[in-house]
């Protein structure tokens, strides 16, 4: 078989270039290792940042997050005892973010590629991406228990985290960064109404904990946990009492509880793979970078890595330029490395990490600063919204 751009993934990364390269008459294929339902069943970001919106309007999936997206203009920090606002709107001239669950996003990137006519093969897994650095470039994956092969013009690993792409390179080739954090969240999903109209992200003795939504009567809530907890070891109550511990009494009054629709743990790391190019290979989202999920970064990211490999490409297959597809790596990884700052910025100031009583009170007077000084809380509603995209034409 053979395709112009082979795209092995579809997650946001892999969805979303493949339409936006659709559009331009490009062909794709997705190879994807899970099911459809496996993939559209996934719970996971919640918040889109105003560069990512404006991705989902250019690719023409936007109609239903404009419908039932919820815009948000702040989010609440709540730490010693009270809540405090940073105010978007206020600190970046009107900047915004948008609600609405990476679960709709892919959906909806899913049902515009097969409308399309889109090539997106499920239960396909990837094994190896081979001649990355011929112009022919060739992913070798299975269907129907066969080894085939998949030759292209360029290759998009969006195989995140776990993916065959990054492996595909020879490892002495490749320069990792890695924190990873002492701690997990634990995450519920419950057909309640939220419990404030904006995101809270709390820093208590007991640990951290993040009140969000993924509609006026679906709320999404976390509690930092160990790295030995299980699921297994937490009730609905048990999950309800920990996190109404961890919220100032005016909060925690408006908690509105009731039964799982999920429940599951997820680890905090930061991650970064240089560079995201080789050859005709090009990484992008989680296959080349993973954030702790406090800033709602990782989702953006992926678009992020998207908007320059999807222009670069486009130029190349409209006028033959290579120039974008050579800055590719370096323009990608400089907003990353932003986001990975934040994230871990983020993270540090509201999580609990030691039993040292300094470390805690160094946090409580860092939130006290940034919600209390102009300027503290412009570069945390900057960040939020997400940094600007760099001109790249
Ligand atoms: P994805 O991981 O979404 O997609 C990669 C795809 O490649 C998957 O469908 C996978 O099945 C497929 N694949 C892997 N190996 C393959 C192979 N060999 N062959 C074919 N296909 C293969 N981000 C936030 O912003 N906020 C959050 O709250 C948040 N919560 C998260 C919770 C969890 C449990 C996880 C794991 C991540 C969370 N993230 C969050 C980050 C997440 O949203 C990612 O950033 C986002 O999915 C990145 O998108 P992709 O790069 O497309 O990778
Ligand atoms: C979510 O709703 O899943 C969510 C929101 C904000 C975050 C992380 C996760 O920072």
């Amino acid at each position: 078989m053979r395709t112009q751009v082979g795209i092995i993934g579809s997650g946001p990364a892999g969805l979303l270039l493949s339409q936006l390269l659709h559009l331009q008459g490009i062909d794709t294929v997705i190879l994807e290792r899970q099911s459809r339902e496996h993939v559209q069943g996934r719970i996971r970001a919640g918040v889109l940042e105003m560069g990512t919106v404006q991705m989902l309007r250019d690719a023409q999936v936007h109609e239903r997050m404009e419908r039932e997206g919820i815009i948000h203009e702040g989010i609440g920090l709540a730490f010693a005892g009270r809540t405090e606002r940073i105010d978007f709107a206020k600190h970046t001239g009107g900047g915004t973010v948008m609600i609405y669950g990476q679960t709709e996003v892919t959906r909806d990137l899913i049902e515009a590629r097969l409308a399309a006519g889109g090539i997106l093969k499920y239960e396909c897994p990837a094994v190896a991406v081979e001649d990355y650095d011929t112009n022919q470039p060739r992913i070798i994956y299975e269907e129907d228990g066969q080894r085939k092969e998949l030759v292209c013009d360029f290759v998009a690993g969006c195989d995140g985290y776990h993916g065959v792409s990054r492996q595909s390179v020879p490892q002495d080739k490749l320069t990792v960064y890695e924190k990873i954090y002492p701690f997990g969240w634990l995450g519920i999903l419950s057909d309640v109404p939220p419990i404030d109209k904006e995101l809270i992200y709390a820093n208590h003795e007991r640990g951290f904990a993040l009140c969000s939504m993924r509609s006026h009567t679906r709320s999404r809530y976390y509690v930092q946990c160990g790295l030995d907890d299980r699921v297994e070891n937490w009730t609905d109550d048990a999950f309800w009492d920990e996190l109404r511990r961890r919220l100032p009494e005016r909060v925690a009054d408006n908690l509105v509880t009731g039964p799982r629709l999920e429940m599951s743990i997820a680890p905090l790391r930061s991650f970064v793979a240089e560079p995201m190019r080789f050859g005709n290979l090009f990484l992008a989202g989680d296959a080349a970078h993973i954030v702790p999920p406090t800033g709602a970064k990782g989702l953006n990211l992926a678009a992020s890595d998207i908007f320059y490999l999807s222009r670069a490409l486009i130029a190349y297959y409209g006028e033959k330029r290579t120039d974008l597809l050579d800055r590719y790596s370096e323009t990608a990884l400089r907003r990353v490395w932003k986001a990975i700052r934040f994230s871990w910025w983020f993270t540090s100031m509201t999580h609990r990490f030691d039993d040292d009583p300094i470390n805690r009170r160094l946090q409580i007077a860092e939130l006290d600063y940034i919600t209390g000084s102009e300027a503290g809380q412009t570069t945390m509603a900057e960040n939020y919204i997400g940094l600007p995209f760099e001109t790249f034409e």
